[in-house]
């Protein structure tokens, strides 16, 4: 119907982030939110029961042990501290597929089932079998954001990346050799600056990069606990030690990424 001149046009209102018209997108939006604000909590204020397991200089990792219907399904929160980098470029390689097969150890394969915006994508990924369990595979969109710090002046901003389990109708879960496993993770980095002496220029030396890793797997299917918890033991830290080395040398020689 033709719109009579002096009635009001209906405008809507331009999307507040690419991905916003998206089916997945009220899910993604509720789940960063619950994840970053999960990630900000101290270990003191996200309850009691967290265990330390791993430590390695500035990085140490807690879990707490959960089982559903037998299976464990541990929550995880890693706190680490790298100097020489800025969350900005963390997220960035935590992020982005064509960085994955250098860092991801445990990789097969990765395929990117669907670019929903710049910010946000849907992987498919097999991992490496451990003999004798079935090999896993997993579904899961990938969000990355920067959160600007408007309240504190002198707060840092956050940058994050929030991966999070889907289903998609051509992949459906343990139709093939895989099982399906299921996970929510959350990056959250906070750059601290150092100011330089006036006049100088901030260098990689002024700054450091506060992450927050934290992680839920659900196996998808029976595993010993005795085995699993040993796998996480040596898995998680050898995943984010060789991680944040990668940015470290990615980006030694790069322009500083804020
Ligand atoms: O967050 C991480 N990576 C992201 C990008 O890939 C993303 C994906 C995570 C998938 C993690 C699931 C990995 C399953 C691995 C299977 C075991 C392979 C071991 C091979 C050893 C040679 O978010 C970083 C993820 C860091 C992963 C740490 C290990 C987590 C173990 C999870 C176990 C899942 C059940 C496996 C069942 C095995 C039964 C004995």
């Amino acid at each position: 119907e033709r719109i009579k001149s002096g009635t009001a046009v209906p405008v809507t209102p331009p999307p507040t982030c690419p991905s916003a018209s998206h089916r997945l997108w009220p899910e993604i939006e509720q789940v960063v939110h619950q994840q970053v604000a999960w990630a900000r909590l101290g270990l003191g204020d996200s309850g009691t029961g967290w265990q330390l397991f791993a430590e390695d200089g500035e990085m140490r990792m807690y879990r707490r042990e959960e089982e559903v219907d037998g299976m464990v399904v541990d929550p995880l929160k890693a706190v680490h501290i790298v100097k020489g980098i800025t969350g900005h470029e963390v997220c960035h390689y935590f992020f982005s597929p064509q960085y994955r097969y250098d860092w991801e150890t445990t990789l097969e394969q990765m395929t990117v089932l669907e670019t929903i915006a710049d910010d946000s994508c849907l992987f498919l990924q097999t991992h490496k079998r451990i003999w004798p369990a079935s090999q896993r595979d997993v579904i899961f969109w990938s969000h990355i954001r920067h959160l600007p710090n408007d309240q504190d002046r002198d707060g840092p901003d956050i940058w994050t990346v929030v991966n999070h389990s889907t289903e998609h109708k051509d992949y459906p879960a343990n139709s093939g050799k895989c099982v399906r496993i299921f996970l929510t993770v959350c990056m959250l980095c906070q750059t601290r600056v150092i100011p330089p002496k006036e006049g100088t220029p901030i260098t990689r030396d002024n700054i450091s990069c506060k992450i927050t890793y934290c992680s839920v797997v659900n196996p998808g299917g029976w595993a010993p606990a005795s085995v699993l918890r040993a796998l996480y033991k040596r898995e998680y830290p050898k995943f984010l030690k060789r991680f944040t080395s990668y940015v470290t040398n990615q980006t030694k020689d790069k322009p500083i990424m804020f």
